[in-house]
């Protein structure tokens, strides 16, 4: 059997599913940048199951867009659509530590108890000023002014902290239509600006020494080894998928530094 999408780069097309707006948005910020397909097994690029109960099965897809550019080592978009069982939208932009940059990283999530949204742009290395105050003094503002239209999304873990920075807008939405106006009206341009400042901070970015390198590579994998461990959609996609699939998934595909 041909597969649907042979290339990670090949659209994501998931008709009815709530973030396909966003995937557009980000795919075509980042066409001007000469994206190349990376390598993602088969099994990864679409895989369908059914879940639910036997009486109400339920069709879910889960789909990965990916890509990788001069400056950015991964660009990934885990995409499930489960119908009203969940929808989420997780966007990675991990760039080659070559570059003084932070992660982009977005998680939008809608699962029958309500919509889950957090955007930040993720520090390798929070107590290192001279990798995170460049971002922050810009990212600041930004936050400020989308934040104050959403409910604070809550507590997150303390050990989660050291990968966030002081601009992660973070929000818990009803479903319904206020929901979904709030997500149209400030969490979809909220997205477009993180990712507007982020492409415009690695537009800007030069290469750095080899030591500087290594030392934002130990701060990646600090980074990448957290999420795979913690990764909150882990029990979901197990649901979804099977536990050596989703496995693979998450150390082959989502956090493979
Ligand atoms: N989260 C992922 C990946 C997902 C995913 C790869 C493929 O990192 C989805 C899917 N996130 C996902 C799901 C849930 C969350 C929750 C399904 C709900 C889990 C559940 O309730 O069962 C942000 N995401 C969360 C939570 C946080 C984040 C703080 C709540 C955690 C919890 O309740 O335990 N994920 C976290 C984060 C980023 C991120 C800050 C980056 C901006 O991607």
């Amino acid at each position: 059997m041909t597969p649907e999408r042979p290339s990670s780069t090949d659209p994501v097309v998931l008709p009815g599913w709530t973030w396909q707006p966003f995937l557009d948005d980000a795919v075509n910020a980042l066409h001007p940048l000469n994206i190349q397909p990376y390598p993602v097994a088969e099994e990864f690029l679409q895989k369908q199951d059914i879940t639910g109960s036997r009486s109400k099965p339920v069709t879910v897809t889960t789909a990965t867009w990916a890509c990788r550019t001069e400056k950015f080592r991964q660009v990934r978009a885990a995409c499930v659509d489960a119908g009203a069982a969940a929808s989420v939208l997780n966007f990675v932009i991990n760039p080659l530590s070559r570059f003084d940059l932070p992660f982009f990283g977005g998680d939008l999530v809608t699962l029958p108890s309500g919509h889950l949204l957090a955007l930040d742009l993720q520090p390798a290395d929070k107590s290192d000023e001279q990798h995170t105050r460049p971002v922050w003094n810009r990212l600041m503002p930004i936050f400020e002014r989308w934040r104050e239209k959403l409910p604070d999304g809550g507590p997150i873990p303390e050990e989660a902290q050291p990968f966030f920075s002081p601009g992660f807008l973070w929000t818990r939405l009803p479903l319904g239509e206020e929901g979904d106006h709030l997500i149209e009206t400030v969490v979809r341009p909220a997205f477009n600006d993180y990712l507007r400042l982020y492409l415009e901070l690695a537009a800007e970015a030069e290469p750095v020494s080899d030591a500087r390198r290594d030392d934002l590579l130990a701060g990646q994998r600090r980074y990448t080894d957290y999420r795979a461990e913690k990764d909150p959609a882990r029990g979901m996609l197990t649901r979804f998928h099977g536990s050596d699939w989703t496995e693979n998934y998450i150390h082959t595909v989502l956090f493979d530094l």
